[in-house]
């Protein structure tokens, strides 16, 4: 079996990734996603392409849930034989702690994509905030995307490619837009033995999952991700939804401050919004965009 883990901070681009190689998996393919937020997004965002997809809990699978991965991936070789196995953990995961789960269970080859967001990676990198998570996702990732290179001046890509690299030489580095690669996946990594970089960080960070009502206005939710986006509903680093609207149902997205809506493929029968930050104001994101008192 050949396992893919696809790691990286909030929003950089590990669900858009998977999404661009579902077509290049011919073989049996299951895969694994980790929302942080309780109301689980990407599971259903993946699973309209029709490979099995499988939600853990929501949480962190590095830490607090590494026992919940641990049994589903011991269910999914029992249930699935998969000749392809593709993780994508939660935004806020040491990848290490991943690896290590995997190494455990004796599972290899393992490949390591890691999706640096560009427009964002040296502001949080160099402010130190996120602690050795970048270190932790850089050293252990055979495979390196920095994505999002619409968004970024050149010269942030250049310096992010340079610190990328100065971190590991030995990593295969490529500049994407939607995370995109031309060609195949390399079979597999040339990755050392799993790095740990410190201790798992604990990044704080709140969330709030709420229903939302099917057939809320297009232009009312798109200012409401708006307002989300000017910090009126606190320190929200990423958001997202999917949402029958008034004009058919669309995905929403916020990773720092920008906001992308695009249609989606399918009906979507719970409407829902996930928001994570910190100072997060619940009962206003619930009254204002949600259905009042019904919390997911
Ligand atoms: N402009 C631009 N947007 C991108 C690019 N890659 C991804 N995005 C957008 O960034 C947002 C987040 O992308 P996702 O693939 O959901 O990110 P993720 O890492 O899976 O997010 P989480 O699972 O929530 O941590 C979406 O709106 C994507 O369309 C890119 O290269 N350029
Ligand atoms: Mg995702």
């Amino acid at each position: 079996m050949k396992t893919t883990v696809v790691c990286g901070l909030l929003g950089s681009g590990k669900t858009t990734f998977i999404q661009g190689f579902l077509n290049q998996f011919s073989e049996k393919t299951v895969i694994l996603v980790n929302d942080f937020a309780k109301a689980g997004i990407d599971g259903e965002i993946i699973s309209i392409s029709g490979v099995e997809t499988i939600e853990l809990p929501s949480g962190c699978i590095c830490c607090t849930l590494k026992f919940d991965l641990i049994s589903t991936i011991q269910k999914v070789l029992k249930e699935f034989s998969p000749g392809h196995l593709v993780i994508e953990p939660s935004g806020v995961a040491g990848v290490s702690g991943v690896l290590e789960v995997l190494d455990l269970l004796k599972i290899h080859p393992v490949t390591v994509v890691g999706v640096i967001d560009s427009a964002e990676f040296l502001e949080l990198y160099e402010s130190g905030m996120y602690g050795s998570f970048f270190e932790d996702q850089i050293r252990n990732s055979d495979i390196i995307l920095i994505n999002k290179v619409d968004l970024a001046p050149e010269e942030a890509i250049e310096r992010t490619a340079a610190t990328v690299e100065g971190i590991n030489p030995g990593a295969l580095i490529y500049r994407t837009v939607r995370a995109r690669l031309d060609g195949p996946l390399p079979a597999e990594g040339t990755r050392g033995p799993v790095v740990k970089s410190g201790e798992p960080v604990d990044f704080q960070f709140d969330t709030v999952s709420v229903t939302v009502r099917n057939g809320v206005d297009l232009t009312v939710l798109q200012g409401a991700f708006e307002d989300i986006a000017r910090g009126e509903y606190g320190d929200v680093v990423r958001a997202k939804a999917l949402i029958q609207t008034s004009e058919g149902p669309f995905k929403f997205d916020l990773v720092y401050g920008k906001v992308d809506r695009v249609p989606f493929d399918t009906s979507v029968s719970r409407s829902r919004l996930v928001v994570i930050g910190k100072n997060l104001k619940k009962d206003s994101l619930t009254k204002q965009i949600g259905v009042p008192h019904l919390f997911l």
